[in-house]
């Protein structure tokens, strides 16, 4: 399809690349603190993203400077799974080469921020001689696997991070340009690097996303994904997966023909076949993705515009057999894994709230040092959730005290302190590191969630638990248009205020009001809040509340500030 079209600018660049070489080596290895044009395409592929401190923009542009360029390091850590070596690995590139920071993703990634290029090199090799790669991290290739990281007893969730791991393992580019560029030609992190047979030399059409979730546990957000699996169980044992395609959240404000959409179901996929079943999804998109125009090019609109069962009989033939119909299961709950939960064998695992995914010592809390101290003590393992907080795992029962004394020196909130509505927020990075952000959300959204903590106390409201979201523009990084409440940036310092999402993934929130100043967000939501109060059905949500009475009777009801 789209043969008509002529082919994007990025289209040729990956094609040209050779592999995703192009000159990125030599851009290297030259002097400019910056890569220019097809360079800063391809240093996508490999992990990083050419970024530059806007706030120190204007202060550049006055004085005739250059922007103050900077990159940013992203691992590709499928399920989100460290070892306690590879943790403090990463702590301390952060403070070698970083800001001082790590920062979960909401894809279980760690970023680094704010590494220059001449220390570009020794960032990703550090991070490869501990086994974590950058490769297919970010660019037009299958990224970071996600799904369920906490080591519940019963034995499932291990399989599936297995069959995570694989399926990244799998899907990975093969090309040796990481290797040349990155390690000097060594082999370290993955398998024999080969040309491209799932890709081919033009890659992708667009970034491709895939997840795997329980429905008794969406904590992975299944539906936001190109490609989603939701575990089907028999008698405790691993049948398969329902094969769940077409998610994607990227919007762009003011032009109706991008929009999120939530991934329908295709199928039903047996444990040993999900690997199969991936590649032929993937090769549909890469054959019929749309390559002409990068808006209209996640596998989203391709299921739009073909239907689902043209999509089907496409995979199917890939596969050389029918998919089986697909078991009926659905994603009924969320779980946020925070504080204690006991493993098998007198182990535990302890999950830490990180706002917003930062990983810092800011005055009196130390957290960046606490978790260190923490994984220096016991070894435990490290895991990063699909919600920006990190699990502390295989901690001896006994030792239980002794992590609770470390978080409490370095002045770590525990989650039984947290409210409802800070535990399950999130926000992306947005100002001063992403070139995108039209709004402030990360460092904005802790104080938006101090006036809401305010206001749903004085409601009488302060145990509801409402999944609140923030981001700097409508892209959708920290997942807002699935969340009860979002904020999502519009312009310096407005946004656009989504509700009637759901908690747990399945329903997209629609927009309420639009271009609110950030310091009248709570007072534009405040109304709102009172009629849930008042007229919630039992142990309704707020989205499903919302949802229920519809945004044109809420808005009806009320004065909106716009
Ligand atoms: Fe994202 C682009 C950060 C998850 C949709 N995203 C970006 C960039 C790279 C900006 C850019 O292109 O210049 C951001 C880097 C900012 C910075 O300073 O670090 C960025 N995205 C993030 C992270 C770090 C947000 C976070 O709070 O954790 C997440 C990294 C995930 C990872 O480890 O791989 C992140 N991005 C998401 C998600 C959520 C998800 O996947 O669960 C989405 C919505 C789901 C989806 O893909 O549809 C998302 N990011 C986008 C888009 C819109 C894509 C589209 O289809 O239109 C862009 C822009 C683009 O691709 O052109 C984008
Ligand atoms: Fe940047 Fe927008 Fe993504 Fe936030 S949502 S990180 S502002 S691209």
């Amino acid at each position: 399809m789209n043969d008509d079209k002529p082919l994007s600018a990025v289209e040729k660049v990956k094609e040209g690349s050779g592999g995703l070489r192009g000159d990125l080596a030599a851009q290297l290895a030259a002097d400019a603190p910056h890569f220019t044009g097809t360079g800063a395409q391809l240093l996508k592929f490999h992990g990083s993203y050419q970024q530059e401190d806007r706030d120190r923009r204007r202060e550049r542009r006055g004085t005739g400077e250059e922007p103050a360029y900077q990159f940013m390091v992203r691992c590709k850590i499928p399920g989100g799974l460290l070892t306690a070596g590879q943790y403090l690995a990463l702590d301390e590139l952060a403070g070698c080469y970083g800001n001082g920071t790590l920062r979960v993703t909401t894809r279980q990634d760690n970023q680094f921020h704010g590494v220059v290029k001449g220390d570009l090199k020794a960032t990703i090799r550090a991070l490869n001689d501990v086994l974590v790669t950058t490769l297919g991290a970010c660019g037009d290739v299958v990224r970071n696997v996600v799904t369920c990281p906490a080591p519940l007893p019963g034995g499932l969730r291990s399989e599936v991070l297995q069959l995570a791991r694989r399926l990244s393992d799998h899907l990975l580019p093969r090309t040796r340009a990481y290797h040349e560029i990155w390690l000097n030609g060594e082999q370290v992190a993955e398998g024999a690097p080969q040309p491209e047979p799932i890709y081919g030399s033009r890659y992708l059409p667009r970034k491709f996303k895939v997840a795997i979730a329980f429905p008794d546990d969406n904590c992975c957000d299944v539906h936001s994904n190109d490609l989603g699996f939701l575990v089907v169980s028999d008698g405790g044992r691993l049948a398969g997966f329902n094969v769940l395609v077409g998610g994607g959240l990227g919007r762009t404000h003011g032009k109706q023909d991008t929009y999120p959409r939530l991934a329908d179901t295709l199928g039903f996929a047996a444990t040993d076949e999900a690997i199969e079943v991936a590649e032929a999804v993937v090769k549909v998109q890469r054959d019929h993705g749309d390559r002409g125009d990068r808006r209209h090019a996640r596998l989203k609109y391709l299921l739009d515009e073909r239907g689902l069962d043209w999509f089907r009989d496409e995979v199917e033939r890939q596969l050389g057999r029918p998919l089986a119909p697909p078991a009926p299961v659905q994603v009924q709950d969320i779980e946020d894994h925070l504080g204690w939960h006991d493993q098998a064998d007198g182990r535990s695992f302890y999950g830490v709230f990180v706002e917003n995914g930062r990983i810092q010592d800011i005055g009196e809390r130390r957290l960046r040092s606490g978790l260190s101290r923490i994984v220096r003590t016991l070894g435990p393992g490290v895991r990063f959730t699909p919600q920006q907080n990190v699990l502390l795992t295989d901690i001896p029962n006994g030792r239980r005290a002794l992590v609770e004394r470390i978080l409490a020196d370095h002045g770590v909130l525990r989650e039984e302190t947290l409210s409802a509505v800070r535990r399950w927020s999130m926000a992306c990075p947005a100002l001063p590191t992403c070139g995108l952000a039209l709004a402030e959300a990360e460092r904005a959204l802790p104080d938006v969630v101090t006036q809401l903590e305010r206001e749903l106390e004085r409601l009488g409201l302060a145990d509801a638990a409402l999944t609140v979201r923030m981001t700097g523009c409508p892209n959708g990084c920290a997942r807002p248009y699935t969340a009860d409440l979002a904020f999502v940036g519009r312009s310096l310092d407005k946004y656009a205020v989504f509700v009637g999402g759901s908690m747990l993934g399945t329903r997209l929130g629609v927009v309420y009001a639009d271009l609110v100043p950030r310091n009248q967000l709570v007072a534009a939501v405040r109304p709102l809040f009172e009629r849930y109060r008042d007229e919630r059905l039992g142990a309704e949500r707020f989205g499903d509340f919302c949802h229920r009475v519809g945004v044109e009777a809420l808005r009806a009801s009320v004065p909106v500030t716009q």
